[in-house]
């Protein structure tokens, strides 16, 4: 069976090595394969559930574009389009959010990791995030979504809202429903500076993460500076336990060198920190720095990237648009 493949990345800038070895990475792979047919979205309607600045957003969707097509997406091959532009999305999230109950959404972790205890103040976009996702994902009959292991909840929840819609307006299979597509090994990439927390973009210190516009000197001084701790390097797996920066740093080897964990961990066995860091940065700044000047080159080319999402946004608009059609008709509109 053809794969059917929709993903998504929100245009918040600070794209990081989070980004490209637990989503885009596996993207590139999926894309590369003839048997797939692969949609890539910028997920700008998502970005605002937090203030976005419109002319900084402008330019972070161009930018997410430009790193798409950097780490190696071929915009001739899969569909790149920005959420925004297909006004079903936002249709069919209002549509599937009378399917969805309000008891499933308060069991999602993420917006209670970014509401706080500010929970009363968050937007109530925040809250049903998870249902534009769903819409994203069911408009385009996906099959499989690839994604980190952070969204894994809410493509459960994705899966559940389809079923409940089909259910109850009696048609099996009218949505399909999707696998989610994670990766085994280095799904969660962690904080350079808190091997407990997730690299991500809204981390206000810059250095707790590898951006994919990091130019050499900042890799090499970020991995300096990583946090880890006083031992030498483990001669086993089992003994990263309760070591999450260390085990982070190796998982990060291991995925930018597509290794094992087993075999970094036998690499570096007893070795001290400053040696494997600077193999590590070596490998970083040999996969990362073509992909940060390729993204530098592009976004100079605003036409060449809109070009791409116009491209996009048409191919996105006829299929999102016939679904949202039989959704109406289904519904009795
Ligand atoms: N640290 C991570 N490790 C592995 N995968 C990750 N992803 C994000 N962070 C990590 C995956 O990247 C894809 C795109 O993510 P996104 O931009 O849509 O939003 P996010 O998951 O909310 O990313 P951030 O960096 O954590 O952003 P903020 O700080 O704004 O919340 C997704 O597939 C995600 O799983």
């Amino acid at each position: 069976m053809n794969k059917k493949i929709f993903s998504g990345v929100q245009p918040t800038g600070n794209l990081h090595l989070g980004n490209y070895l637990g989503a885009i990475k596996n993207f590139v792979k999926l894309s590369n394969d003839k048997e797939n047919e692969c949609i890539f979205c910028v997920v700008d309607l998502h970005a605002i559930t937090t203030k976005q600045d419109p002319k900084e957003l402008r330019n972070n969707i161009r930018e997410t574009v430009a790193t798409f097509i950097a780490c190696g997406i071929n915009p001739e091959k899969s569909i790149i389009f920005n959420q925004s532009s297909v006004p079903a999305h936002s249709e069919a999230a209002w549509l599937l959010s009378c399917s969805a109950r309000m008891g499933w959404l308060n069991r999602m972790t993420q917006f209670k990791e970014k509401a706080g205890k500010n929970k009363e103040k968050a937007s109530i976009g925040l809250f049903s995030y998870p249902v534009l996702m769903a819409a994203d994902i069911l408009l385009y009959d996906s099959t499989h979504v690839p994604v980190g292991e952070d969204q894994k909840q809410h493509l459960e929840l994705c899966r559940d809202i389809a079923q409940k819609f089909n259910n109850d307006y009696g048609i099996d299979e009218f949505l399909k429903i999707p696998e989610p597509l994670i990766q085994k090994e280095f799904s969660r990439i962690m904080s350079l500076k808190d091997g407990t927390r997730k690299m991500s973009k809204s981390e206000l210190s810059d250095s707790s993460r590898i951006n994919l516009t990091d130019d050499k000197d900042s890799i090499v001084n970020k991995i300096k500076k990583a946090k880890t701790d006083t031992l030498p390097l483990p001669s086993t797996i089992d003994q990263l336990i309760e070591r999450p920066e260390a085990k982070n740093l190796l998982g990060i080897y291991s995925s930018i060198t597509d290794t094992t964990l087993d075999k970094s961990v036998d690499e570096f066995k007893g070795k001290n920190f400053s040696e494997f860091k600077e193999n590590l940065s070596q490998v970083l700044v040999e996969k990362i720095d073509p992909i940060t000047k390729e993204i530098k080159r592009l976004i100079y080319d605003k036409g060449f990237l809109d070009e791409i999402l116009f491209d996009g946004h048409k191919k996105a608009n006829k299929i999102a648009s016939e679904k949202v059609k039989k959704m109406h008709k289904l519904m009795g509109f």
